[in-house]
């Protein structure tokens, strides 16, 4: 069992780990992007997933804690690349944010001050967020996405699909990316209804002007019809799982 003593005690000692996934141009193979996933090497348990303890942070609040110390590490990162020529200037790098973070009253003036402790190229950070966020108020949600905005953060829509009234979302919400889930993706070779579903959700974000990410793509297959489906850009173990920073860092530049 997951305590907030084991979580307490692994943010103290630095046991968390940020890597990174690129997101790939599903047309030319560039590195279009990345995502920043959290990693968590227990000292006995070994490695949890952020699936099991990510709830754990949630109900304790410790992920506005985590989850400052992640864009810090997200932001210090994008600065090094960039200057060291390794991260084009249009180029995003997207984190996720949770709903309680979201919604902390503070939200907008902690990544201010991060922004400006740890200054990043305009517009490259993007803020993965997932129907959780909006539940509770849709106008509150709607002004704080507006005021980071104007700081330079844009949005993608995560697990796009899975929610309940995901479409209502595009409708109102400024963001600029669709992510379309991984269960959608993992079966579109072999299944027709698949196949339909993808289709559709790809042709629906390019005519509402979005970038669409397909996620979890692990097979040559599923991205020929991704690509014949006009789908901008691609997450998958087909080409890099989240790898460590060091070895996301020679990805780059290769
Ligand atoms: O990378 P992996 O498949 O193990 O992630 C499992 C789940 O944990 C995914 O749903 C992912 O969105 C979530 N997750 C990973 N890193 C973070 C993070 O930094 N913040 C939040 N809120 N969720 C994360
Ligand atoms: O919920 P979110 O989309 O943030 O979670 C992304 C999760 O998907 C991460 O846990 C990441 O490790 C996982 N992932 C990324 N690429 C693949 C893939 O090709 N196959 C599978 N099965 N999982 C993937
Ligand atoms: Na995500
Ligand atoms: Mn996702």
């Amino acid at each position: 069992l997951l305590m907030e003593g084991d979580l307490r005690r692994a943010l103290q000692e630095d046991q968390f780990e940020l890597y990174y996934q690129p997101k790939i141009d599903c047309k030319t193979g560039a590195v279009v992007g990345a995502e920043a996933l959290l990693r968590w090497l227990h000292p006995e348990k070994g490695r949890i997933s952020p699936a099991d303890f990510i709830p754990v942070l949630e109900s304790s609040g410790l992920i506005v804690e985590v989850g400052e110390w992640l864009l810090k590490e997200a932001c210090k990162a994008l600065g090094r690349w960039y200057k060291k020529g390794l991260w084009p200037a249009n180029m995003k790098l997207s984190v996720n944010i949770s709903p309680r973070q979201f919604r902390r009253k503070t939200f907008v003036e902690d990544v201010s001050r991060i922004l400006h402790e740890h200054p990043i190229p305009d517009a490259s950070l993007d803020m993965e967020i997932t129907e959780g966020v909006v539940i509770q108020n849709m106008e509150e949600t709607i002004n704080t996405m507006v005021r980071l905005e104007s700081l330079g953060v844009s949005f993608s829509l995560d697990d796009f699909g899975t929610g309940y009234s995901s479409i209502s979302y595009l409708k109102s919400l400024p963001v600029s990316t669709l992510k379309i889930d991984r269960s959608f993706v993992r079966d579109i070779v072999e299944d027709q209804n698949d196949r339909v579903l993808v289709e559709t959700i790809v042709t629906m974000g390019c005519l509402l002007g979005m970038d669409v990410v397909a996620e979890g793509v692990e097979e040559e297959a599923q991205l020929r019809l991704l690509v014949q489906y006009g789908c901008h850009s691609y997450q998958g173990f087909l080409t890099s799982p989240a790898v460590p920073i060091e070895e996301f860092e020679a990805f780059l530049i290769k």
